[in-house]
């Protein structure tokens, strides 16, 4: 029973919201990077952060600059264009374009320089290893999860190199091709040896375990992971389902662990962006809720992309303890987004979601992602709790340290099988 005396005061609740929130540790579930020893593959530093795809995008809203030209420019060329029109001849207001400003800051660096001059110069001086450890423990980050994509050929060659790949650093295998592209997917996997066929059957899907398997040797990964277009529906007449039906839900069986689906992409609606140019659309959650009532000893992480899906997806993991909801996914990770989403997952499902992962690519990224969800997240969080006291309740702050090690990594650690973290400060 909390004595009174324990109880946090309504006039201090922001403050030791936002402390408890700022000190918990955050095991971050979705990631694009890599640990030091993967190269070329690890992004970091001012000229890979500006290049966001993000930043890019709302370049050419700023820019006359047309993207043929904008891509025949170097990458410290593309910076300079964007550093300009961004930040010098603009505000920068923008989600992708303040993040920019709060690394800088938290890095000591300033961010009305009228060129990258002065953040290069920062930039040369470190070594990828010092800077990667410096970062993680800026954003207060005890692991990430990385995307890794068999399919990828940069990626192939660093696991195929034995790359040294730290614990915290954990991997996920990406399974896009083989369910968005089957047909590319099964000339990629029989021209490693395995016997695949366009045409699938019992045994080609045999064969298709037989690949994942290998990986799963190799990655160890935490979870099976696919990113679905909006048009996703389980089931349907498509080599999708089938696949998944016989290939993704026994692995995952097997191998005790999740399959993440990440729902909503509508693909290269302007090609010329790149990577910047997909989109979004409304999915049928639907098809979430079949496939997790299938698959009941099955554990499934889902985040969608359309802003309109959100409160379904609660709706639907009330139903189904098997489905975990996580992160407020790219064009949704904006800090009124975020609230708004957070605000209506605690109302619906209490602590028992991942509020949030960055998303991030850049290891520079993790600053800014991590200290402006902490901001939206710790606003939502002192509302829910001051609802609390006003009608009499005696919180205590080592109530909030344990919601908070719960959603930050406890409920992730707990669906992929990994120990509890040793909490250092929720007793506090
Ligand atoms: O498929 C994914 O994992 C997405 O997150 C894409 O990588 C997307 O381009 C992205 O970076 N979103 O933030
Ligand atoms: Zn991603």
């Amino acid at each position: 029973m909390i004595q009174v005396d324990e109880a946090v005061a309504a006039a201090e609740l922001q403050r030791v919201v936002e402390e408890v929130v700022s000190q918990t540790p955050v095991f971050d579930v979705h990631t694009h990077l890599y640990p030091p020893a993967f190269g070329k593959l690890c992004l970091w530093g001012i000229d890979e952060l500006v290049n966001y795809h993000y930043l890019i995008a709302e370049f050419f809203r700023s820019s006359s600059v047309t993207p043929e030209e904008f891509w025949a420019q170097s990458k410290s060329g593309q910076a300079d264009l964007i550093w300009d029109a961004l930040f010098v001849k603009n505000s920068p207001l923008s989600e992708a374009a303040a993040g920019v400003v709060t690394v800088l800051i938290k890095l000591g660096l300033d961010p009305c320089q009228p060129n990258l001059k002065q953040a290069r110069e920062y930039f040369a001086s470190l070594t990828v290893e010092q800077y990667t450890e410096r970062v993680l423990e800026i954003a207060n980050i005890s692991d990430v999860v990385m995307t890794n994509d068999p399919f990828n050929p940069a990626e192939k060659a660093a696991w195929e190199g034995h790359s040294d790949c730290p614990e915290r650093f954990h991997r996920a295998l990406r399974m896009d091709p083989i369910l968005n592209d089957w047909e590319a997917a099964h000339a990629a996997i029989s021209a490693e040896g395995f016997h695949t066929h366009l045409q699938l059957s019992p045994q080609i899907s045999d064969e298709v375990r037989r690949f994942l398997d290998k990986w799963i040797a190799r990655l160890r990964p935490v979870y099976l992971a696919v990113s679905l277009p909006y048009t996703f529906k389980y089931p349907d007449d498509t080599p999708r389902t089938r696949l998944i039906q016989e290939v993704v839900i026994p692995t995952c069986r097997e191998h005790r662990i999740p399959f993440a689906m990440m729902i909503g992409v509508s693909r290269q609606v302007n090609p010329a962006l790149h990577e910047a140019g997909d989109s979004l659309g409304f999915a049928d959650l639907g098809s979430v809720e079949r496939l997790c009532a299938e698959n009941p000893g099955v554990r499934f992480l889902v985040t969608v992309l359309s802003r309109e899906n959100q409160h379904a997806l609660c709706v639907a993991a009330r139903k189904f303890s098997n489905l975990m909801p996580f992160g407020c996914w790219w064009f949704l990770n904006n800090p009124s987004i975020v609230e708004e989403i957070t605000a209506e997952r605690l109302e619906l499902l209490g602590a028992t979601v991942i509020p949030q992962h960055s998303d991030a690519r850049i290891l520079d990224q993790l600053i800014y992602k991590w200290a402006h969800a902490r901001r939206a997240i710790s606003r939502v969080l002192a509302a829910s709790y001051s609802r609390l006291i006003a009608d009499g309740y005696p919180l205590a702050r080592k109530q909030i340290g344990r919601d908070v090690a719960r959603m930050f990594s406890g409920n992730f650690r707990q669906w992929v099988g990994l120990p509890a973290a040793k909490s250092k400060l929720n007793s506090a």
